[in-house]
């Protein structure tokens, strides 16, 4: 958690803490669960489904408020004596949901109690294991509303989790992420972010900060001070080297985007060179048709791969050559516009050959794109001149026909993803927003050093900094608005 910074300055006023009143709430306005999320009531007992709908072995009833054990108590026959009231917190027990005014046994359950603090949500929690159907959840929830808990709008749990200080912003972003991880690379960063790494870090960057910004708020109040040029250029360089700090952090997106969302990678070349066999080499079958024809494919043809948890489309593509063929040039067009829409280019060329016109209009192409020169037909005589392939691309060696040089292939990709950066200790920032905060930061912070070392008024350099504060304090949620937690929460699933 991001504790409460005091700056030192009298003037400065930079509290970190959250206040739950920050937030406007309007307690007018229910959430149903077709409501996109809004900041909601937060006095009142919230109850949902956890579980996927369908099918399955368990589905779990969830309540969260000061009213959750009272309404649990309502509704649970426990097997043995007690009630959910008198229940330890952190123990489940065996029962029955039943309807209180009639006594029908509605579904055989165990129930949890989780009291408040130290529970999700930092509320009092009851989560009951019913049996994974539809109609036993929803009777159990339509029991548990009509006994005075309202139903919870999407991601209102960890809304709560967040609003009482359990989890910070970055944090209840992390849980999503986990929810939506597709690979297990995508899956640890969202664990490392849910586990605070990223907050820790944003809180140490503020403190430093923070102590900048008290040195300089010092001589607002003091105007008869000056500043020597020795204190003037350790600022500006503890400032510089902030920033430094922050825009290194920022520069680890992209790597993480690819493991988030994946990689999009485009096979391209002229016709006949071995895009489409390269494309059945990576996924280990006969996706694309491949003929000794050139002018074989037409399409743009997708699969998804997994290399050591980095996903992959790849995308093969017509052979780029002039063409009268009405379909065959619209094929061309097509494979254009991949290159332009890739985050990576395998550029394939046949080795065998001397390089062709056509090779040149590829290499053309893909010049200012993320590529590699793949060379292809190593199993054959003959050899390309590779003076004529641009400096400065890596150049990869294989044979589609026979699977030689693949694995090369794979760790180059792999490779080159990793090489376009990760922080020092290897956390890494998978969220647009953060980086465009961290950015907004280091930029503010960078105008401070220079408003420094300039010696402008005081008041710039103070306004700059308080500014990059403001932007690090989105990232935890401590200077966020509505409208961005609405975005936030609003992607969450109800019972989250
Ligand atoms: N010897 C050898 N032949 C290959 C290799 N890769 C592809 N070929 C052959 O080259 C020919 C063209 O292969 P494709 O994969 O269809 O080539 P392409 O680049 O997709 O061609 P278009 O779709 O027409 O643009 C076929 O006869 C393949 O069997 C290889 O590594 N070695
Ligand atoms: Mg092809």
């Amino acid at each position: 958690m991001v504790r409460a910074l005091d700056c030192g300055s009298s003037g400065c006023g930079f509290e970190s803490h959250r206040s739950p009143h920050r937030y406007p709430v309007r307690p007018e306005k229910s959430a149903c669960m077709s409501d996109p999320f809004m900041p909601m009531n937060l006095e009142d007992t919230i109850v949902a489904i956890s579980t996927p709908s369908g099918e399955g072995g368990i589905g779990i009833v969830r309540l969260s408020g000061k009213d959750a054990i009272g309404i649990a108590s309502m509704m649970f026959s426990p097997h043995r004596k007690g009630t959910p009231t008198e229940f330890r917190s952190h123990t489940m027990h065996y029962g029955h949901i039943t309807d209180p005014r009639d006594g029908t046994v509605i579904d055989e359950v165990l129930l949890s109690v989780m009291k408040a603090p130290h529970s999700y949500t930092k509320e009092d929690v009851v989560e009951i294991n019913c049996h994974g159907g539809m109609i036993p959840l929803r009777r159990v929830l339509e029991l548990a509303v009509r006994e005075g808990a309202r139903i919870a709008g999407p991601g209102e749990f960890t809304f709560r989790a967040f609003m009482n200080g359990r989890i910070d912003l970055s944090q209840a972003e992390a849980t999503i992420d986990l929810i939506r991880a597709k690979t297990d690379r995508a899956r640890k960063l969202a664990m490392e972010q849910l586990s605070g790494a990223l907050s820790e870090k944003i809180a140490s960057a503020r403190t430093t900060l923070v102590e900048i910004c008290a040195h300089i708020e010092a001589y607002i109040d003091f105007p008869e001070e000056e500043l020597d040029l020795h204190t003037r250029e350790e600022l500006s360089r503890s400032a510089d080297t902030l920033a430094g700090r922050l825009r290194e952090l920022s520069s680890t997106y992209e790597e993480a985007r690819f493991f988030r969302e994946g990689l999009s990678v485009a096979i391209v070349g002229r016709p006949n060179v071995g895009k489409s066999s390269l494309l059945n080499a990576l996924v280990e079958r006969e996706r694309a048709i491949v003929t000794e024809s050139p002018g074989t494919t037409r399409d743009v043809i997708e699969e998804y791969l997994n290399i050591n948890g980095l996903p992959l489309r790849i995308m093969d593509t017509a052979g780029i050559r002039e063409t009268h063929d009405l379909a065959e040039s619209e094929g061309v067009r097509r494979s254009l516009r991949a290159i332009d829409g890739a985050d990576l280019v395998l550029a394939v060329f046949d080795m065998s050959l001397p390089l062709k016109d056509e090779d040149f209009t590829v290499i053309d192409k893909i010049r200012t794109r993320k590529s590699i020169i793949v060379l292809n037909k190593a199993d054959l005589p003959g050899s390309v001149d590779e003076g004529l392939i641009p400096e400065g691309l890596p150049i990869v060696r294989i044979s589609a026909r026979t699977g030689q040089g693949m694995d090369s292939l794979k760790r180059e990709i792999e490779g080159l993803v990793f090489r376009s950066g990760s922080s020092s200790d290897g956390l890494m920032i998978t969220n647009l927003r953060h980086k465009l905060a961290l950015d907004g930061a280091a930029e503010a912070i960078s105008r401070a050093s220079r408003a420094i070392v300039e010696g402008l008024p005081y008041e710039i350099t103070a306004f700059e900094l308080r500014d990059a504060l403001d932007r690090l304090g989105e990232i935890a949620g401590e200077t966020t608005t509505e409208d961005i937690l609405n975005r936030i929460f609003s992607r969450f699933c109800v019972g989250k």
